[in-house]
């Protein structure tokens, strides 16, 4: 088997688990999809592999693995991100058993390759380097092993992803990527050691050329631009939202848009008009915590320059919603952060707010201080590694069911009691997701936003919306705690528009899925909170440390590393 031949080339998409907090699959099914969004970095990887190669993806989160697949493969291609690293080993293990050649890559596979030991291949960081490492490497007589580049390619030679090798009917939104990188520094942050601090962007017309092929290809609707940090270079990205616009314009608005960016977009109103001009109706922030002092220890400042709720109605000025992530466990937290969160979200008005629990993910510069300060814990076994300061992480940031940092552990010795702090973690969930506080707060936000809706569902969108629509009524019809508000809200947007109504009930449908998550997660609290009264062999916190165990600068541990 040799890469100039026509080989048979699987990819393999593992599952997330449904009580993930992003993994909505009951509204997607009520969109007659299956999963939130495709994985845009495998359709990437499929399109920069020879293209004489007869391609087949299988989404585990759409449909299951047949015998037909293994017959096919002559190789199979898996990767992802960290909840799906069981899923990641079991294909693996399944590849082995049957004799097909695996390569693994993607970001956890990249941040833990030991973890990947059993690949034939490790084909690490971005593929647009490490693919042709490999594939040369194959062609010397050497398929084996790990091929890493550290190198950050410019993406201007990126090809399209292979968007022909899914069904777009079976996702909820589609992903593009225009940029990678962020030029901020924050503690807990992976993707910058992943992408680098210098943000590297498309050229506009290639931007232009992917929404030209989703377009061709028939899809409509919602495209999530999944970039680090959306303006992380405002020079880049105005004159593509230009064009992009003159694009939009010619085609009658096809698309909608969402991204991440960092809370600095609130201070550039010709950034946010921009971005209004195109139809951007969701943007993703990292809000982490509203106290300053927190922030800024957590090297997060540009949070911390101007009040979140001014920045975040700025936002809603512009017909942009804000969805945001909040940490619970930074050092220095205080009693009553529980207090402060739910303020923050109810003054705000933020309907998704992903509360989760603070991570050292591998490969951070919060991990590297931890493990400098003997506070990692060794995920898999709970142990205190403090005393002999053995390193190791497993699978850090998530559960035994491969979920999130939602429903997982704080993986270090936290500053303050960790009991208290998953106790008041939990009363945040309990809240903020209550039926009642929820709807209103959609009610609130909807009522206040200046929404533009230039994108119009037709054909077989709005027939697929419609049918969305009816399901979900019935859902919350049938649902004692959500009638009564359900339809509240839905009269009360009923004539303010259509953009008004279809973000009330695409927020509403959302309920459907984290009635259920926040439950689950509540429910993990209790036994994190019984694990660690009960049976935890390390400290609640750092003050119960052993003096042994206090921070001891090893000189052969690896300090922050200088990034790009
Ligand atoms: C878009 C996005 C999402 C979207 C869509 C996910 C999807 N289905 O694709 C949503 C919002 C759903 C999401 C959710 C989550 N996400 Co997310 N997400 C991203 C984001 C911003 C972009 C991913 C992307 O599409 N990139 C573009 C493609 C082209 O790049 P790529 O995937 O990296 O692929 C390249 C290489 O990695 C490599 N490669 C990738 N796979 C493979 C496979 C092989 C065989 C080879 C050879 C190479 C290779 O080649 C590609 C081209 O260079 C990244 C940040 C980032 N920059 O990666 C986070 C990120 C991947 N997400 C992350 C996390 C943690 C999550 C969540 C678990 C968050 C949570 N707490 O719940 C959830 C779980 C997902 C779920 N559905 O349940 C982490 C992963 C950390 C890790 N070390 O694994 C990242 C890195 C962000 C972060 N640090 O927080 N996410
Ligand atoms: S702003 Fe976001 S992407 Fe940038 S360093 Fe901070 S957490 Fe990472």
């Amino acid at each position: 088997m040799q890469p100039d031949d026509q080989l048979n080339c699987l990819i393999v998409q593992p599952a997330f688990s449904s009580k993930n907090y992003w993994h909505y699959v009951k509204v997607a099914k009520s969109l007659d999809a299956h999963a939130v969004a495709p994985p845009l970095g495998l359709l990437t990887v499929a399109a920069i592999l020879p293209q004489h190669w007869r391609f087949r993806l299988v989404d585990l989160n759409v449909k299951d693995l047949v015998e037909d697949d293994w017959e096919f493969a002559d190789l199979i291609c898996v990767g992802g991100m960290l909840p799906q690293q069981p899923g990641i080993l079991r294909v693996i293990q399944e590849a082995n058993s049957r004799g097909v050649y695996v390569a693994v890559g993607g970001a956890d596979p990249t941040s833990q390759p030991d973890v990947y030991a059993d690949a034939d291949a490790l084909v690490l960081g971005e593929g647009e380097v490490s693919i042709p490492m490999w594939l040369d490497s194959w062609r010397d007589g050497n398929r084996f092993g790990q091929f890493h580049s550290v190198e950050r390619p410019a993406v201007t030679n990126t090809p399209p992803p292979r968007f022909d090798l899914i069904d777009f009917k079976d996702y909820v939104h589609v992903g593009v990527q225009f940029s990678r990188g962020c030029p901020f520094n924050c503690e807990f942050c992976d993707i910058i050691e992943l992408f680098g601090r210098v943000p590297r962007s498309k050229t506009t017309e290639q931007i232009l050329a992917e929404l030209d092929m989703l377009y061709d290809m028939g899809y409509r609707g919602w495209v999530d631009l999944v970039d680090d940090n959306f303006i992380g270079n405002k020079r880049q990205v105005k004159p593509m939202l230009v064009a992009l616009k003159k694009w939009s314009e010619e085609r009658n608005y096809p698309f909608y848009f969402s991204t991440e960016a960092t809370m600095n977009l609130a201070d550039d109103d010709d950034l946010l008009n921009k971005m209004r001009d195109v139809d951007f109706r969701f943007v993703f922030m990292g809000i982490e915590t509203p106290d300053p002092k927190l922030l800024s220890l957590t090297q997060k400042r540009v949070n911390a320059m101007k009040p979140i709720a001014d920045r975040v109605n700025k936002i809603y000025d512009y017909g942009i919603s804000v969805t945001a992530g909040f940490i619970f466990g930074f050092d220095e937290e205080k009693t009553g952060n529980d207090d402060v969160m739910i303020a923050c979200i109810e003054e705000t008005g933020i309907v998704i707010a992903m509360v989760g629990l603070l991570v050292a993910l591998p490969n951070t510069q919060l991990t590297r201080r931890l493990q400098r300060e003997g506070r990692l814990l060794s995920d898999e076994k709970h142990v205190f590694d403090g005393q002999d300061r053995t390193y190791q992480i497993v699978t850090v940031g998530q559960n035994t069911d491969g979920e999130d940092n939602q429903a997982a552990e704080l993986n270090f010795v936290t500053s303050r009691d960790r009991v208290e702090i998953y106790r008041e973690y939990k009363r945040v969930i309990e809240t903020i997701y209550d039926a009642k506080v929820f709807f209103d707060r959609i009610l609130s936000t909807a009522l206040r936003l200046k929404l533009v809706g230039k994108h119009r569902p037709r054909g077989w969108e709005a027939r697929r919306d419609l049918r969305a629509f009816l399901r979900v009524a019935w859902w919350m019809t049938k649902n004692k705690s959500t009638r009564w508000l359900y339809w509240r809200n839905t009269l009360r947007t009923l004539f303010l528009g259509q953009a008004k109504v279809q973000f009330c009930q695409s927020m509403m449908a959302l309920f459907m899925h984290y009635e259920g998550q926040s439950r689950y997660t509540a429910r993990q609290m209790d036994e994190n909170i019984n694990h660690a009264i009960n049976h935890a062999k390390f400290p609640r916190q750092v003050s119960e440390m052993p003096m042994l165990a206090l921070p001891i600068v090893d000189p052969n541990l690896p300090v922050s590393k200088e990034l790009a």
